[in-house]
């Protein structure tokens, strides 16, 4: 039995592997039958319209990759074909399937990549930093998951909606108009006035990477691409301003699109797609 107890929302993840039978368990219990077992990493990961991938979390798991080092499968899903990945239990993407293990939300994929391949490059500063690197990485997870990306969401979530997919826009409208208690036109409106808000509750951020390249130092490490995700979701979907360019947030940014091969930049913009 392996138990990977982390994950954004402070519920414990467990995950069963017994040598025969019976392996997946994320959030909730699923089955994942051996004769159907894959021996590489698939990554299930969110797509808008002409395949866009824009998913803030996915960018998350997908830098932790780039990072590691790991190649893998791509299955894109689109907001409305949750059946792709009902085998894990839940409803949400990114979810990684690695062998006999399914990991869903993106900061227990991040600890399941950790340490499953701890002789790559890690994502928590070393292995020395141990569960203070990792604390630390979580701490930031949430200041981004709950301070962060509510701020973003008045800002672009129009914008958004033109680069969903057109088979899932209903879906997109009504779930995020309910989740706001507006319609996503109005929800935006006036956001020149909302930025600032945006902008100051980054300043924790700010006071570290105006004085070093990344938060995790000389090099980027799992906390920068959590914080990275959301701005890279807005600069895949809006033209809209997040930061301004004198900003060290901006600097630092470019610092990451740049890391890993600046694999980040390969993705095209959906914002200005024909
Ligand atoms: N805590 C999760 C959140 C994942 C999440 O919210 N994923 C979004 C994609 S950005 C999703 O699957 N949304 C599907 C929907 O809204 O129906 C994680 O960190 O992976």
């Amino acid at each position: 039995m392996r138990l990977i107890a982390n994950s954004a929302t402070g519920v414990g993840v467990l995950l069963i592997a017994a040598d025969e039978g019976p392996v997946v368990a994320s959030s909730s219990v699923s089955q994942f039958p051996a004769e159907e077992r894959v021996v590489a990493i698939t990554l299930y990961d969110l797509c808008g319209k002409n395949g866009a991938r824009f998913s803030p979390y996915g960018w998350r798991t997908r830098m932790a990759l780039a990072h590691k080092g790991l190649g893998y499968d791509l299955e894109l899903v689109k907001f409305t074909e949750k059946e792709k990945v009902a085998f894990s239990g839940q409803q949400l993407v990114p979810v990684l399937v690695d062998g006999e293990t399914v990991v869903s939300d993106s900061f227990a994929i991040a600890c399941h990549l950790e340490d499953a391949y701890p002789d790559a490059p890690s994502l928590f500063g070393g292995k020395d930093a141990g569960a203070a690197g990792r604390g630390m990485a979580k701490a930031i997870n949430g200041f981004v998951d709950r301070m962060v990306q509510p701020l973003i969401a008045p800002l672009i979530v129009a914008d958004v909606f033109d680069c969903v997919d057109e088979t899932c826009r209903d879906y997109f409208r009504t779930s995020r108009e309910k989740r706001f208690g507006a319609t996503l036109e109005a929800f935006q409106a006036g956001r020149e006035e909302k930025v600032d808000a945006f902008r100051t509750a980054l300043e924790p951020i700010r006071t570290v990477v105006k004085d070093q390249p990344f938060i995790g130092g000389p090099t980027p490490t799992y906390a920068d691409y959590v914080l990275f995700g959301s701005l890279q979701w807005a600069r895949l979907t809006s033209t809209f301003q997040l930061v301004e360019t004198d900003d060290p947030i901006h600097a630092w940014f470019e610092r990451v699109l740049d890391s890993n091969g600046a694999v980040a930049r390969e993705e095209p913009i959906a914002a200005t797609a024909a």
